[in-house]
């Protein structure tokens, strides 16, 4: 897969040189390449910015960087997926990260500041499908922290790039038997850890038993946590 980063933090994405992202690409199962907008502007300050037509507070990436950017990485793509993360996207989900698991690569467009001018996805979507994503209901304040969340939650799902499939199917939030559900406690050696001790259904061997006590405390867990998704 080759997935392309546009930002005017290059180095924010260091982590992607560590762990699974960073095996992957020395395997050659990725390819990401990062670049620095600034090296799309022309004029002395390498200016990316500008004040806000209508008035507020903050700034807004200029479009022409953008344009010039986005014209030489996505000629590089068969079928361009162009990810916009923003605080004002569609909920970056699981099966979102499944069906981009499965595209030659994808674009991601680190905007900063108030964000980018909306030409540019405007300008993009003839040619792309662009997708603006939101991690969640907070701000942050630039994509780049997203963009690591992205690659790492697409890339985790491409054949190879986790050694124990199991251990990607039976995520919380993967389809299957736990569809829909948190996963629950582990536990793992020693058997008691300061007066704590492992549930003993887990020490049974009964796997159906087991089964069901995992299903059980999922049940729970997502009650606690996350009452919603018990909605419907
Ligand atoms: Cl994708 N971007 C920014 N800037 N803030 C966010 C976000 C994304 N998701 C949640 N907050």
């Amino acid at each position: 897969m080759r997935i392309d980063i546009i930002t005017i933090f290059p180095d924010y994405l260091a982590p992607l040189g560590l762990s699974l992202v960073g095996k992957a690409r020395d395997q050659g199962l990725l390819d990401i390449r990062v670049h620095d907008l600034r090296d799309s502007t022309h004029d002395r300050h390498r200016t990316v910015d500008d004040e806000p037509y209508g008035g507020g507070p903050g700034m807004v990436m200029r479009p022409e960087p953008w344009g010039e950017a986005l014209d030489a990485v996505l000629a590089q793509h068969p079928d361009p997926l162009l990810v916009i993360p923003t605080p004002s996207g569609m909920p970056f989900t699981q099966s979102l990260a499944t069906q981009w698991s499965r595209r030659p690569g994808m674009v991601i467009a680190c905007g900063r500041y108030e964000g980018i001018d909306a030409r540019v996805a405007d300008e993009y979507a003839g040619r792309a499908e662009v997708v603006p994503v939101s991690l969640g209901d907070y701000v942050l304040a630039g994509g780049e922290v997203a963009a690591l969340a992205i690659v790492e939650a697409v890339t985790r799902l491409m054949p190879g790039v986790v050694g124990n499939e199991a251990s990607v199917t039976d995520d919380s939030f993967a389809p299957g038997a736990m569809e829909g559900l948190v996963e629950g406690p582990v536990y793992t050696r020693p058997p008691e850890w300061r007066g704590h001790v492992v549930p003993d259904v887990l020490l049974s061997g009964d796997h159906g038993r087991i089964a069901a006590w995992r299903r059980e405390q999922a049940e729970r867990r997502t009650g606690a946590m996350r009452p919603e998704l018990l909605e419907g």
